[in-house]
């Protein structure tokens, strides 16, 4: 944004669609992702990985690699667990849940193909590639187990010092379901199935460590969401001064919550900078981001609904089997998907009871973790799935049924699974929607083309979103996560503005959206303020980027320190021209006053607090960079809310399906950059299309991965994306100033159940419903019987 003329204020502030100037870079090849970082006399690292999904190691011998030329060390599992001792993931507060202790590479056992076994340190990351092979590792199978419900029936066991796979068993239970279920006019109910995704990051993982023994200090690049929870993390595990541990997150490519968690390479990374006197540096290539990165969503089961002959919710009951692969993610755990996925059930609607049961069970595959919308897709799909079938036994509309139940929208409520509202706008985003994507003409079609052999399906997901989370969360789980967000706004010379933030951005724009709400507050231009990347030497400390938080707490902290910082120039200015403070304003570069005539510089301002401040006539000067941290205090998390439909045509003779349109109506509370969470709606859409009727990990029943490469594992591209029209309410939040509530995540939330109640539309005529995601051509043929 450096030389733009500063455009009026109000052009540019909350609420204007502005382009961000943080785009211009990756745009155009010089933005500075990881693997642009390489320090002086660094080494590379290379992983051998498991081949086998399980298998005793019983001997590893490196003599061969480390005569290779280039090739500066091996370490195995036993090396580093001197240095970085296996860590366990166990949630106090989720009973039983304790996940067996996971070491920075395989030591005696590898539990999944893929698992980092040996790690070679070489000259070049080519020279380290060719020797890991050479690393002779004797391997002894032992029997795995991938699918879930061989695991919950302990067919073989994951771990071998473990007793079973089982490690979550919950049930959850509010009000008199079994009443509800007996008194119900209409009882509708569906098997679902939601097979293995991953997040498919454009850029993959990647870590740069340097040591420094003599100062026993530590820095780390990493492309991650949460810096600071990484910082801690090494410390802990390294017995170091986490103080003296600098993680800085460069330009990130996209991390849709796989970025979030600590991986067992990631610590092998940092583990080895302090075996070595050189920095070392290791990127994941995409084949090892499929057998190594987070995978999400696996979870089957069955749910019902209870409703009454006037078709109010009664009740639902879901029973929910989850897989979690090798290990429970550290530090969060992979809990988190099924609890959510349990929880968020029934969202946006009311209704008295609730019946969960709830379990869980490691597997022979790669370990699950958090993807975009975390749980919230299969609670919505399940829940508007649901809907739909209540609906068609009532022979009342899938828009009638919706409406009849949604929670009550006046002041805060609380759901009946504990979930807590502020003010929702349910109905009007439907009422919106409807007129938006012309449901009803579209109905009416559809039942007419039908006549002719053409197949159209509408699918309709209202939705809740649990955004901007803060502690109440994570705390009582007994998981260190930190939830505040900070910001530090400094006035600089020429009349600048700099922010430093604990949030990240992963490429999605946040930061743009940062400087909006800072140029909205102090009355600057966007042109004036610079956002520099995360640094945890450097920035304030927050949670950083997950459940959708960036803007609406990230912002909220960014307002409150920007507002600090105006107060404080308006002091001095005010002290200085002899006027009340509240008499003046701040335009572009400028103090004025009401009536916009200049009085004094910024310039002038920030050069005589730091240079003579004797001059300005205070008591106290105040300082000129002021830092706020905001946690919101009434609510546990900033509810957003909102409508999507999605319009499919499906040939029932190919099983092919073709996403005609897509609408949403979102209310996502005050809304800084429309174009920004424009994108972020679209985004998710599009990657909701991908989990409805593309993507899959697909593992052999010996857990190998056939399912990776881009070849196999199939996204959406641009000739998938329909047009995807959006429009918005806007309820601002009451907890915060800001008022903005997270918006990241709504489109993977409900584009996924739009799209299966899309296609179950369709398929209704031809008596058949498909249960299985992603809603594949053979499975929409095997529905029909056709196969
Ligand atoms: S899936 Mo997100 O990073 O909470």
């Amino acid at each position: 944004a450096r030389g733009r003329e500063p455009v009026a204020p109000e052009a540019e502030g909350i609420g204007a669609p502005l382009p961000r100037a943080a785009a211009r870079r990756p745009a155009t090849g010089t933005g500075r992702y990881l693997d642009d970082i390489t320090p002086a006399h660094c080494a590379h690292i290379a992983f051998l990985r498991s081949p086998h999904a399980h298998a005793r190691i019983l001997s590893i011998d490196t003599a061969e690699a480390l005569a290779m030329p280039g090739v500066l060390a091996c370490f195995t599992g036993e090396d580093l667990a001197r240095v970085s001792p296996p860590w366990v993931t166990s949630l106090a507060g989720v009973k039983g849940h304790s996940s067996p202790p996971q070491p920075c590479l395989a030591l005696g056992e590898t539990c999944w193909q893929g698992e980092a076994v040996v790690a070679v340190v070489a000259e070049s990351r080519a020279e380290a590639e060719d020797a890991a092979e050479l690393v002779m590792v004797e391997f002894e199978e032992l029997p795995a187990v991938t699918d879930t419900e061989a695991a919950l029936s302990d067919a073989a066991i994951v771990h071998a010092a473990q007793a079973t796979n089982l490690i979550l068993d919950q049930v959850f239970t509010v009000g008199d379901a079994e009443s509800a279920f007996a008194g119900a006019a209409v009882v509708a109910e569906q098997d679902f199935v939601f097979t293995r995704q991953t997040g498919m990051s454009l850029e993959p993982r990647g870590v740069i460590a340097e040591f420094d023994p003599a100062r026993g200090e530590m820095r780390v690049h990493l492309s991650h969401q949460a810096p600071f929870q990484q910082r801690e993390i090494y410390a802990e595990q390294l017995g170091l001064d986490p103080g003296a541990i600098q993680v800085i997150v460069p330009d990130v490519g996209g991390a849709f919550g796989l970025k979030l968690h600590a991986y067992a390479d990631d610590m092998a990374v940092v583990a080895i900078a302090t075996l070595m006197d050189r920095p070392v540096k290791w990127v994941a290539d995409r084949l090892e981001s499929f057998t190594a990165d987070a995978h999400a969503r696996e979870a089957s089961g069955h749910a019902r609904i209870a409703v009454d002959a006037d078709g109010r919710i009664l009740g639902f009951e879901v029973d929910l089997l989850a897989g979690f692969g090798a290990y429970s993610m550290y530090p969060r755990g992979s809990v988190g998907e099924a609890l959510q996925a349990c929880s968020m059930v029934g969202g946006p609607y009311a209704f008295a009871a609730f019946k969960g049961r709830l379990r869980g069970v490691l597997q022979n595959k790669a370990p699950t973790g958090a993807y975009r919308g975390v749980g919230q897709p299969i609670a919505t799909a399940i829940t508007e799935q649901l809907m739909d079938l209540a609906a068609d036994a009532l022979g009342i509309s899938p828009e009638e049924i919706r409406r009849r139940n949604y929670i009550a929208e006046p002041g805060e409520t609380t759901s009946p699974l504990g979930l807590r509202f502020e003010r929702l706008s349910l109905q009007e985003c439907q009422a919106t929607l409807e007129g938006l994507a012309g449901l009803a003409a579209k109905r009416a079609d559809h039942a007419r083309l039908r006549a002719e052999g053409i197949h159209r399906g509408l699918g309709l997901a209202a939705f809740v979103e649990m955004t901007g989370v803060g502690s109440r969360l994570y705390g009582p789980l007994g998981v260190a996560v930190a939830a505040q967000e900070s910001a530090r706004v400094t006035l600089e010379a020429g009349g600048r503005v700099k922010i430093e933030t604990s949030v990240t951005d992963q490429g999605q724009g946040t930061v743009s959206a940062l400087a909006q709400i800072a140029a909205s507050e102090l009355g600057v231009s966007v042109g004036q303020i610079g956002l520099g990347s995360t640094d945890t030497a450097r920035n304030p400390y927050g949670g950083g980027a997950w459940a959708s938080r960036g803007v609406a707490l990230g912002g909220e902290a960014v307002l409150r320190a920007s507002r600090g910082l105006k107060a404080a120039i308006l002091a001095i200015a005010g002290a200085l021209t002899q006027r009340p403070a509240e008499a003046l304003r701040i335009v572009g570069a400028e103090v004025t006053d009401a009536s916009g005539t200049p009085l004094i510089a910024l310039d002038r301002v920030l050069r005589l607090a730091r240079y003579n401040p004797s001059e300005i006539p205070l008591a106290v000067v105040p300082s000129l960079s002021v830092e706020q941290s905001f946690l919101p205090g009434a609510l546990p998390y900033l509810m957003s809310n909102g409508v999507v439909a999605v319009e499919v045509e499906l040939d029932p003779d190919t099983g092919l399906v073709d996403v005609l349109g897509a609408w949403v109506v979102d209310d996502c509370g005050r809304v800084v950059n429309p174009l920004l969470v424009d994108e972020q709606l679209r985004g998710g859409l599009v990657q909701g299309i991908g989990a409805a009727l593309y993507e899959e990990c697909v593992y052999s029943a010996d857990g190998q991965l056939e399912t990776g490469t881009l070849a196999d594992y199939l996204v959406p591209m641009a000739a998938e994306m329909p047009d995807i029209t959006i429009a918005h309410v806007s309820t601002p939040s009451r907890a915060t100033l800001l008022g903005a509530k997270g918006v990241g995540e709504a489109g993977l939330v409900a584009g996924p159940a739009a799209l299966r109640c899309a296609i179950n539309d369709a398929l209704r005529p031809l008596g058949a419903q498909v249960t299985q995601q992603p809603y594949s051509p053979a499975r929409i043929l095997a529905a029909q019987g056709i196969v």
